[in-house]
């Protein structure tokens, strides 16, 4: 059986226990803080990060890009990606940039550990959060995002909006965007989404 080392509140983590649990491939679920010496995540991932899918014969996939990549060569049934080269297009641009906010506001949360954080650099990542969000709000609309049936895009978009309101609280993001408040709800009642909701980790260690 694969193994997946997972934190709680992590997009990248929840976007891969959501498609293994679309594809109903069984797995056991290894929960971690990534930022504490004991996780197991650098025996497996040389970038020191998890998600990693450990397989069966121990060898990890990491990246969580990769890793669903890597299921849907693997696992193709039901398929996460849309149907048509344009599709596929677009539903990875929607990745891209749904990843890119949630590296955004994991440097705007480090950020603001630090004794003394730097306004300049947390105004850039939140230009970053802020750009992503209307681009993501430009692409939505009453159903799924990409080809009429849920996949990668749904998931990508969907992780990042619920993890926004777990790490960067004091951003308004439904008010601001109420259609993509819309399609959160809607994607948080499928089964997949309700078994993974992001839960804060108290992390004690120091990390900058
Ligand atoms: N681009 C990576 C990002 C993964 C990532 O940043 N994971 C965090 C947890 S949410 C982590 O393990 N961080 C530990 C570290 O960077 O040392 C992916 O999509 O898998």
């Amino acid at each position: 059986m694969y193994k997946l080392i997972s934190a709680t509140p992590s997009p990248y983590a929840r976007k891969v226990r959501i498609a293994l649990l679309e594809k109903g491939i069984p797995f056991e679920l290894q929960t971690e803080v990534p930022w504490h010496g004991t996780t197991a995540t650098p025996a497996y991932n040389p970038l020191e990060k998890l998600p990693v899918l450990v397989l069966p014969d121990g060898t990890g996939v990491y990246e969580s890009r990769f890793i669903l990549e890597w299921l849907e060569v693997k696992h193709p049934e039901p398929r996460l990606l849309p149907d048509t080269p344009e599709e596929i297009l677009a539903a990875r641009q929607i990745e891209v940039i749904a990843d890119g906010i949630c590296d955004a506001v994991v440097l705007l949360f480090f950020e603001r550990m630090r004794a003394a954080p730097s306004a300049e650099w947390m105004a850039r990542q939140r230009r970053k959060v802020e750009g992503g969000m209307r681009a993501l709000a430009e692409r939505v609309g009453e159903g799924f995002l990409v080809g009429g049936r849920f996949g990668l895009a749904d998931i990508a978009a969907g992780t990042v909006l619920r993890y926004l309101s777990v790490r960067f609280a004091e951003y308004d993001w439904p008010a601001a965007h109420p259609a993509l408040a819309a399609m959160s709800a809607r994607l948080e009642l499928r089964p997949s989404f309700a078994a993974t909701v992001p839960v804060p980790q108290n992390i004690t260690e120091k990390i900058v």
